[in-house]
C-alpha cells in the first residue's frame, strides 16, 4: 500500500498502527461490548465493512474488518464516528402528530393510532380524488429489500404511478447514460482494476473527500507507474497529487470529452478492431467531433490547450486505462450527454470488458447503485425492467398477483412530483429516507408545495427539515437496526447485518410500510414476515431482467464477501446452477454473451452503442448582472443533507458550518478577506456564509457544500433546470454575484441545536 502524502493524512484514517489518532473516540470504541457484528458503515456508497461493537441494544462503537477486501479495514472520519448517531437526544422514539399548541409543533401519538390514522387520510383523498392523487418518494439509502417494496407498495397497495426517489438527484444521468452506451446499469469493472491500469482519468469526482477508499486504488495505480489526470474546476485534495490537473469550467464537460476524441481520431489513437467488432454507431460520432477541435474545446472548457493535448496523449496511447466520473458531470442539465461523451472516449480506445481497462461511475449513496435497479424509479419495474414495455409489465404483474392492466404506468421525476404537488395535482405524500428541503434546487420553491399537501406522512429517524412539515412522523429504522442487502460502488452486493433492535415505539421501514397497507384494508402482497423474504421475491421479480439477482441469496454473499450481480441462477444452457456472479461487465465469453450468443453488451445484438454527446452551456450562463458560477457538492465530514452527521459532535467540529470558497484574485477586489460574512446572491435566493479564501478553485467560480438547512442551504441559490433525458437537477452551475456581506447572519453565533 502506498503511504497517503500528508496532506491527505486527515482524509483517510487507517487502523492499526494509526488507531490512537482516532483520539477522544477511542475510549468510546474501547467500551466492552457483548457481541461485535460485520456488517457496512451506513453512509457513502463504498460501503466499507466494519465491525460494530454492541453493548445493551447500543452500538457504542467499532472494529476494523480488515477482512472484507474492499477497504481492508480503512474508514474515513465519518464511519469512525457513524456509531454516536444510535444514542442522540433527537432519536424518533415515537410517532409525531402535528399539534400547534406543543412546543416543537408535534406531540406525540401511539404507533398504531398514527398509522390509522395514516390509512384514514391516504384513502379519504384517494376517494375524493383518485389513486394517482398519492405520490410516494422514497430514497437510495434504503436497503434493496426496501427499495424494492416501495416500488411495489406504489403500484400495487397505493394503485399510484407516482413513485420516484433520490436517487433522481444522484445517479441518474449515469444511468441513462450507461443503458444508452451499453444496455445496463453498473460500473464495468471492479477497483481491483484500477491498480492495474497505466492511465487514471477522473471527471467531475471529489475521490478523497467523497469515496475516500477508492482514493488507495488511485494511488495504488500511481504507485504502479500510472498517470492520474483530473478534471474539476477545484483542486480537491486528490488532484494535488495527479499528474494533469485539467480546471474546467463547471458545466462544459463534454466539449472536453468530444476534443479529446477528436485529437485520438486525429492522431490515430484508436482501436480499430474494438470498434468493428464490438460497437455501432461510431462514424456518427466520428463526424459530430470533427469540428471539437483543440482550440475551440479549449476556448469552450476554459482549459488551456496544450492540457488538452496532453491529456489526449497519455489518454489515447495507454495500453491500459480506467475512467471514473461522479456527480461533477452528471449533475447537469445535460448531465447524460457528458456521460455519453466519456463513455465515447472508453469505447473508441476499446479499453474495456479486460483486465486493468475499466470504466465505471462512482456511486453516492450507501444503495446508490441497488436503489437504482429494482424499481422505486418512476418508469422502472424490477430487475431495472421498464415500466413501458408489455413484456415487462406481463412477467412483473404475473409475480405480484396482480392484473396487468392493475399497474400503472410510467410516473414522473421527483422535482415534477413537487410542482404537481404546486399545481394541486397530488394531494397526499409519503416520503421515506428523502430530505428534499435541504437537497432539493430552489427549495424555497419546496417549502410552498410542501405546505400545500392537504396530507404529508413522513418516515425517519430524526425530525428532519422536510419531516417538520409533515402531518404525522412515524418512526423508521437506522441501518443498523434492520438487515437486507445493498450494492456498492463496485456493484457487488453486501449484507447489512442487524445489530440492534429498533428503540422504543420504532419499527423497521419495512414493517411501517405493511402496516399501512394492512391498516388501508390492501394487505395483499405486503405480509412479508423478514428482509429475506422480499429477496426471495426480489430475486424472482428479478429474474431475466437486465439486474438478475435470481442467484443471490445471504448465503452466497456472506461466504463470498458479496456476489457482483448479474448473478444468475442458471447456466446459459437453462439448467440450474450455483454461479458466483459478474465482477467485470463485457468480457467477450461472458454468461450474457454465450445466452444470447452475441457480443457481450445487453443489447439484442450484443454490441455497444457510440452516442453523439452534444454540447450545450448551462441553463444559466453567466453574464454582467451575474458574473460568477456557482457550484456544490460535498465535504468529508458530512454526509448529504446532515440529518445524520449534523447530529455527531466530532464531524460537525470539523467543519461546523457551509462557507463559500473563492480564489483570492475574486475576494481581493472585493475587500474580501477569509473568515469575512459574504453574501452570494443568484437570482432565486441568497445566503450570508463566510469566506474560505484558497488558490484551489477557479477564479470565475465559487463552490458552496450543501449539508446545512434554512438559511446556511445552497439550494436557496440553486437552480431547477434539469436534463431532458435523466431529469438530473442542474446543481453544479448557475449564475451569481457576491459582495462582502453588512453584517453577520441571523444564525451567526447561535449553536445549532441539533448539534449532539
Ligand atoms: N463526505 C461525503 N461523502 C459523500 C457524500 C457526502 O455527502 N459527503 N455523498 C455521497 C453521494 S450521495 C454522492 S452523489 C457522492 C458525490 O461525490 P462527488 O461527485 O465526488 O462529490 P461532489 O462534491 O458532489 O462533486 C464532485 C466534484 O465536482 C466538481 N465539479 C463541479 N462542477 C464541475 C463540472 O462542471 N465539471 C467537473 N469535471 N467537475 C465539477 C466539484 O468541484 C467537486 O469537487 O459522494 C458520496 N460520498
Ligand atoms: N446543491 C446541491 N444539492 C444536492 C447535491 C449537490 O451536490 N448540491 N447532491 C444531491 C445528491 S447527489 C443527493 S444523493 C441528494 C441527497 O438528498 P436526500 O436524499 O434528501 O438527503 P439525505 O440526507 O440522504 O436524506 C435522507 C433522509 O432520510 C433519513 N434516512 C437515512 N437512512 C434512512 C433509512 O434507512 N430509513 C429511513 N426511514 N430514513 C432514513 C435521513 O435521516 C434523512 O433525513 O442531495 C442532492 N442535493
Ligand atoms: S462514509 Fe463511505 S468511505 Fe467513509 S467509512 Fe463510510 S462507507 Fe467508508
Ligand atoms: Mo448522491
Amino acid at each position: 500500500m502506498t503511504t497517503p502524502p500528508s496532506s491527505l493524512l486527515p482524509v483517510i484514517e487507517r487502523f492499526g498502527p494509526h488507531l490512537n489518532r482516532s483520539g477522544p473516540m477511542r475510549l468510546a470504541t474501547d467500551a466492552n461490548p457483548d457481541r461485535l457484528v460485520k456488517t457496512h458503515c451506513c453512509f457513502c456508497g463504498q460501503q466499507c465493512g466494519i465491525q460494530l461493537k454492541v453493548r445493551d441494544n447500543l452500538v457504542v462503537g467499532f472494529e476494523p474488518w480488515y477482512d472484507f477486501p474492499f477497504n481492508r479495514g480503512m474508514l474515513c472520519p465519518k464511519g469512525v464516528k457513524r456509531y454516536l448517531q444510535g444514542g442522540h437526544p433527537d432519536r424518533l422514539l415515537t410517532a409525531f402528530t402535528r399539534d400547534a399548541a406543543a412546543p416543537a409543533g408535534f406531540s406525540p401519538v401511539g404507533y398504531q393510532e398514527a398509522i390509522t390514522r395514516v390509512a384514514a387520510e391516504i384513502a379519504r383523498i384517494q376517494k375524493e380524488h383518485g389513486h394517482a392523487s398519492i405520490a410516494s418518494l422514497s430514497g437510495a439509502s434504503l436497503t434493496t429489500e426496501k427499495a424494492y417494496l416501495m416500488g411495489k407498495f406504489a403500484r400495487v397497495c397505493l394503485k399510484t404511478p407516482y413513485t420516484d426517489y433520490n436517487g433522481r438527484l444522484c445517479m441518474v444521468s449515469a444511468g441513462a447514460g450507461n443503458k444508452k452506451a451499453f444496455g445496463i446499469d453498473r460500473a464495468a469493472n471492479p477497483w481491483s482494476d484500477i491498480p492495474k491500469a497505466e492511465v487514471v482519468w477522473i471527471s467531475g469526482a471529489n475521490v478523497a473527500e467523497c469515496a475516500p477508499i477508492t482514493t488507495e486504488y488511485v494511488w495504488q495505480a500511481r504507485e504502479n507507474g500510472a498517470r492520474i489526470i483530473t478534471v474539476d474546476p477545484r483542486i480537491t485534495p486528490l488532484n494535488r497529487t495527479c499528474d494533469l490537473y485539467l480546471p474546467i469550467k463547471s458545466g462544459r464537460d463534454v466539449a472536453l470529452f468530444n476534443g479529446v476524441l477528436h485529437l485520438m481520431i486525429e492522431k490515430g489513437w484508436i482501436d480499430r478492431p474494438f470498434i468493428e467488432t464490438f460497437t455501432v454507431g461510431f462514424d456518427r460520432v466520428a463526424e459530430h467531433v470533427r469540428d471539437w477541435t483543440p482550440a475551440r474545446t479549449a476556448e469552450v472548457t476554459g482549459i488551456p490547450e496544450r492540457l488538452v493535448r496532453q491529456a489526449a496523449e497519455w489518454w489515447g496511447t495507454a495500453r491500459t486505462s480506467f475512467l471514473m466520473h461522479a456527480r461533477g458531470i452528471e449533475h447537469s442539465s445535460h448531465g447524460v450527454q457528458n456521460v455519453l461523451g466519456a463513455i465515447n472516449m472508453v469505447l473508441a480506445s476499446g479499453r474495456i470488458g479486460r483486465e486493468g481497462c475499466g470504466y465505471g461511475t462512482i456511486t453516492g449513496q450507501a444503495n446508490g447503485q441497488g436503489g437504482r435497479e429494482h424499481g422505486q424509479k418512476c418508469d422502472q419495474l424490477p430487475g431495472m425492467r421498464d415500466i413501458s414495455n408489455p413484456e415487462h409489465r406481463a412477467y412483473v404483474s404475473k409475480v405480484w398477483g396482480i392484473a396487468e392492466p392493475d399497474l400503472p404506468g410510467p410516473g414522473v421525476d421527483c422535482y415534477e412530483v413537487f410542482r404537481k404537488i404546486d399545481r394541486g395535482e397530488i394531494k397526499g405524500l409519503i416520503s421515506i429516507c428523502f430530505n428534499p428541503m435541504v437537497s432539493l434546487p430552489d427549495n424555497n420553491f419546496v417549502a410552498r408545495a410542501l405546505k400545500k399537501l392537504d396530507f404529508y406522512v413522513a418516515i425517519d429517524f430524526f425530525l428532519s427539515e422536510t419531516a417538520r412539515f409533515a402531518d404525522v412522523v412515524l418512526p423508521g429504522s437506522l441501518q443498523e437496526e434492520d438487515e437486507g442487502v445493498v450494492a456498492q460502488a463496485e456493484g457487488r452486493v453486501i449484507k447489512i447485518n442487524k445489530a440492534v433492535d429498533p428503540p422504543g415505539e420504532a419499527r423497521q421501514d419495512w414493517r411501517i410500510i405493511q402496516d399501512i397497507a394492512a391498516a388501508l384494508g390492501r394487505p395483499h402482497g405486503f405480509t412479508f414476515d423478514s428482509p429475506g423474504a422480499i429477496l426471495e421475491e426480489l430475486r424472482t421479480a428479478s429474474k431475466g431482467g437486465v439486474a438478475d439477482y435470481s442467484g443471490i441469496t445471504y448465503e452466497k454473499i456472506e461466504r463470498q464477501y458479496g456476489v457482483f450481480w448479474p448473478c444468475y441462477s442458471e447456466s446459459p444452457d437453462g439448467k440450474p446452477a450455483d454461479l458466483p456472479g459478474t465482477p467485470r461487465l463485457f468480457e467477450p465469453g461472458s454468461w450474457n454473451s454465450v445466452a444470447r450468443g452475441a457480443g457481450p453488451y445487453y443489447f439484442p445484438d450484443g454490441r455497444a452503442r457510440f452516442n453523439v454527446s452534444t454540447y450545450t452551456p448551462p441553463a444559466e450562463d453567466t453574464d454582467a448582472d451575474y458574473p460568477l458560477i456557482l457550484t456544490s457538492g460535498r465535504v468529508v465530514s458530512q454526509f448529504l443533507s446532515g440529518t445524520q452527521t449534523r447530529r455527531i459532535g466530532p464531524l460537525v467540529d470539523q467543519y461546523p458550518e457551509p462557507r463559500i470558497e473563492m480564489h483570492p484574485r475574486l475576494a481581493g477586489p472585493l475587500g474580501i478577506k477569509d473568515g469575512d460574512w459574504v453574501t452570494a446572491e443568484s437570482r432565486r435566493g441568497d445566503c450570508t456564509l463566510r469566506a474560505m479564501v484558497v488558490t484551489t478553485i477557479r477564479p470565475d467560480t465559487i463552490f458552496i457544500p450543501y449539508h446545512w438547512p434554512g438559511r446556511k442551504s445552497v439550494n436557496q441559490l440553486t437552480i431547477s433546470a434539469q436534463d431532458p433525458i435523466s431529469k438530473i437537477p442542474e446543481y453544479k452551475a448557475c449564475a451569481v454575484r457576491i459582495r462582502k456581506a453588512d453584517k453577520p447572519p441571523d444564525w451567526a453565533g447561535v449553536l445549532e441545536p441539533q448539534q449532539g
